[in-house]
């Protein structure tokens, strides 16, 4: 299969890449570099030192002996993205081309309304050039579990059977997201599923929990191919964060009360989702959602795991509860479904202590790398 992968200097991106090049489908990247850049804005980096695209490509060629083309270009540049699909002709468009940290959409209005221009157009684009040059390509978008919010009823997958006085229909389910960037989210299903519906395009959204985890079978395999690891307090995630946190010795910063519930699940899955996902097209005119976590954690329940790895590994580390510089729900019931990609045979590689050892060692190569002014958050919601 010919198969784009929009975004794929990223961390979702990269190693997905590489997984799909390996199965033996014809990949190309395509990347704006953005990520990069606004690291230089923040003056943040990846705690393990990355090399160019251009040169991980190439290592990957001499490690693998398979070939990744690689097209420097822009989502929001419709004649790029109509180049991309004239001359490339995608069986498979996976779409991770996104600026992905609710932080960064609440810096300030600027922020938001960028957050919005670059997602909400970039999907646009891709829907135009796929509704009048591919019309048959299978489209495969990143969304998120926080598209979702945290209902007080159990979460289904992009559709929920409503009755109401005495009708019934199987609706939307409703969208309660807790930043701007969500939001662009919630906006992009809601245009791809208009494409689907009036175009006929054949689409999956992806509603991907929180990932951790850094590795991957084809990253490891060489340390030319090793994956970017985000610590910062804008794009660091959760997990990953706690992780870094003990290997330099910082307290584990829970927000607020750390009941605060999500999906999470390891890039070893992030990975497989997808390849699943290819390999299973939506129909044409189907607007399929699947819910892409493997388990829920608590951010307390996290910490706890973390401090008690970190013990075992001669490491002591504290939790600190600090404010939180978000506005969301504690105590909140979450119960999300997510049988749609087990159903099409994810194996889900689980949270155990070996997993978050590996991850911890991995950190602890690199703390020399960590600017640790990075770590508490600056940005509020407030
Ligand atoms: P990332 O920031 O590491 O990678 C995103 C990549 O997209 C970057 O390399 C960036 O340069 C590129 N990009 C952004 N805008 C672009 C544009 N207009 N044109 C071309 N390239 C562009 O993010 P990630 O963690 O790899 O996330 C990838 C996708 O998965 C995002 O859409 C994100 O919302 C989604 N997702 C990520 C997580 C997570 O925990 N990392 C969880 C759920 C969903
Ligand atoms: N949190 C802490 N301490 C930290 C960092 C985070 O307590 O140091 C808490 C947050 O308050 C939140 C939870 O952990 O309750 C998750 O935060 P996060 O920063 O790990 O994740 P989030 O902002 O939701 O965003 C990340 C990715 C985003 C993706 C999303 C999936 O950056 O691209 O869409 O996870 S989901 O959360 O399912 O929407």
């Amino acid at each position: 299969m010919t198969i784009i992968v929009a975004g794929g200097d990223g961390f979702c991106g990269w190693p997905t890449a590489l997984h799909l090049s390996d199965q033996g489908h014809d990949v190309v990247i395509v990347d704006n570099l953005v990520r990069r850049r606004i690291d230089e804005e923040l003056g943040s980096n990846s705690m393990t030192p990355i090399l160019s695209l251009a040169e991980r490509a190439a290592a990957w060629a001499e490690v693998s002996g398979k070939q990744i083309e690689v097209r420097t270009g822009d989502l929001t540049d419709y004649d790029f993205v109509r180049t991309l699909f004239t001359d490339i002709r995608p069986e498979t468009f996976v779409h991770f081309a996104q600026h992905r940290s609710a932080p960064y959409s609440m810096i300030d209005r600027e922020h938001a309304i960028e957050n919005h221009r670059n997602n909400v157009e970039g999907t646009l684009n891709v829907l135009w050039a796929i509704k009048d040059h591919a019309p048959d390509c299978h489209l495969v978008k990143l969304g998120t579990m926080g598209e979702y919010g945290q209902p007080n009823i159990d979460i289904e997958e992009g559709w929920i059977e409503i009755e109401h006085k005495g009708r019934t229909d199987r609706l939307p389910y409703p969208k309660q997201p807790g930043s701007f960037y969500h939001l662009t989210k919630v906006h992009d299903s809601d245009n791809i599923m208009f494409a689907c519906r009036v175009w006929g395009i054949r689409a999956t959204d992806l509603n991907q929990g929180v990932v951790y985890g850094l590795e991957t079978e084809q990253t490891r395999r060489d340390p030319r191919l090793v994956n970017r690891f985000d610590y910062d307090a804008v794009f660091g995630t959760a997990l990953n964060r706690f992780l870094i946190q003990a290997a330099i010795g910082h307290d584990l910063t829970v927000y607020g009360g750390g009941s605060q519930t999500r999906g999470y699940l390891n890039i070893s899955d992030t990975v497989r989702c997808l390849e699943i996902a290819c390999a299973n097209p939506a129909d044409r005119g189907e607007f399929r959602v699947f819910n892409q976590f493997t388990e829920q954690f608590s951010v307390n329940q996290l910490a706890d795991k973390v401090q008690q790895v970190a013990r075992n590994e001669g490491i002591e580390v504290g939790i600190a509860h600090i404010d939180n510089p978000r506005v969301e729900k504690y105590d909140h019931y979450y119960n999300a479904v997510n049988t749609n990609l087990i159903d099409l045979g994810l194996q889900p590689h689980l949270l155990t202590d070996e997993v978050l050892v590996e991850i911890l060692d991995a950190a602890r190569k690199h703390v020399d790398r960590v600017r640790t002014e990075l770590v508490m958050p600056t940005v509020t919601w407030r």
